[in-house]
């Protein structure tokens, strides 16, 4: 129940080649305008923004079948992955702020470099686990749980820009919530490898806070361990994150996404995050934009350890 002292690290990753609309990469600038860091240093922890990461520019990057910029998702992900790594090793919190959900391949394989029994807590309303076969529209940011499992090792074709990584990850060691948009190769691949996971009507039949106890049971009753959480903002409902690529109905309400990031927070064990696919572009007004990437704040400070209760002072306040 108690957090640990760590450090915050912040990665801006300004990235929009795992899909086809452009304006996702000025996520990170959104969620910091509506004031991240701000919001984090009232809590009790030292918070290190590092900026943003530099992604290279490829001139040459002919689509794979029919799935556009692989050269430029694989080699943005190993550049992301070596910070996420080294900001772990450095003892932070590691805070990915992106850009499309493509990152996660990056950051997750990263924060697996120095943590190599983490689990994922997957919060979408997409599961994200095509394969570049069974894509329909070919975008890797549907993909990026795929490029991860060992279990779909021998599903995945060589694909160019990812000879750089294995797959790392177990299919048990994963749980998906708020999903409500799956394509048929992806209902197959969760049902075939059993893998764990909380639709809305799941949401809906059992409450949240019956699916978080069983989400924990399952990730971590037989050893606590470092969890990855990655936190798709179209996992809301539309109403209350309009400012994203892939907005589905019937999405989470805002209690429903805060009750996650608290539980999540309150296991003492969030090792690492992502906030991904706040697209400040798509807003149809300046609110629509700002209401989203305000939200995609309070989803941060609450898995970090903003409470609804408050929390007693832990610090000598000089000023008090
Ligand atoms: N996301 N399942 C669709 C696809 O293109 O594979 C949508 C993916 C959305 C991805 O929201 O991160
Ligand atoms: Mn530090
Ligand atoms: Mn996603
Ligand atoms: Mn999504």
């Amino acid at each position: 129940q108690k957090s640990r002292a760590h450090s915050v690290a912040i990665l801006g990753a300004p990235f929009s080649k795992g899909q086809k609309r452009r304006g996702v990469e000025h996520g990170p600038k959104a969620i910091r305008d509506a004031g991240l860091v701000e919001r984090l240093s009232n809590l009790d922890y030292p918070v290190h923004d590092f900026g943003d990461l530099k992604f290279q520019h490829l001139e040459k990057d002919e689509p794979f079948r029919h799935v556009p910029f692989p050269r430029t998702v694989g080699q943005a992900n190993k550049l992301l992955a070596s910070a996420v790594s080294r900001a772990i090793d450095a003892g932070h919190t590691s805070v990915m702020l992106g850009g499309d959900h493509s990152l996660a391949i990056g950051s997750v394989q990263g924060h697996a470099q120095q943590c190599p029994d983490l689990c994922l807590i997957w919060v979408d309303a997409h599961a994200d686990i095509n394969t570049p076969i069974t894509s329909p529209s070919g975008n890797l940011h549907g993909q990026s749980v795929a490029f991860m499992l060992k279990e779909l090792q021998d599903k995945m074709p060589d694909i160019p820009g990812f000879s750089w990584m294995k797959p790392f990850l177990s299919s048990r060691d994963l749980v998906y919530i708020g999903l409500r948009d799956v394509d048929p190769g992806e209902h197959i691949i969760l049902k075939n490898l059993g893998i764990q996971y909380f639709s809305m009507r799941d949401i809906d039949r059992m409450g949240i806070q019956r699916v978080m106890e069983v989400t924990f049971d399952h990730l971590l009753a037989r050893k606590q361990r470092p969890i990855h959480l990655s936190f798709d903002i179209d996992a809301f409902d539309p109403s209350l994150a309009p400012a994203t690529g892939t907005p589905v109905n019937g999405g989470l309400t805002y209690r429903e996404g805060i009750y996650i990031t608290e539980e999540i927070h309150n296991t003492g064990l969030l090792s690492a995050m992502d906030l991904v696919e706040v697209n400040p572009t798509l807003g149809a007004s300046r609110e629509a934009v700002e209401i989203t990437a305000s939200l995609a704040v309070d989803v941060i400070v609450s898995s970090l350890g903003q409470t609804r209760e408050g929390a007693p002072v832990t610090y000598q306040d000089e000023s008090a």
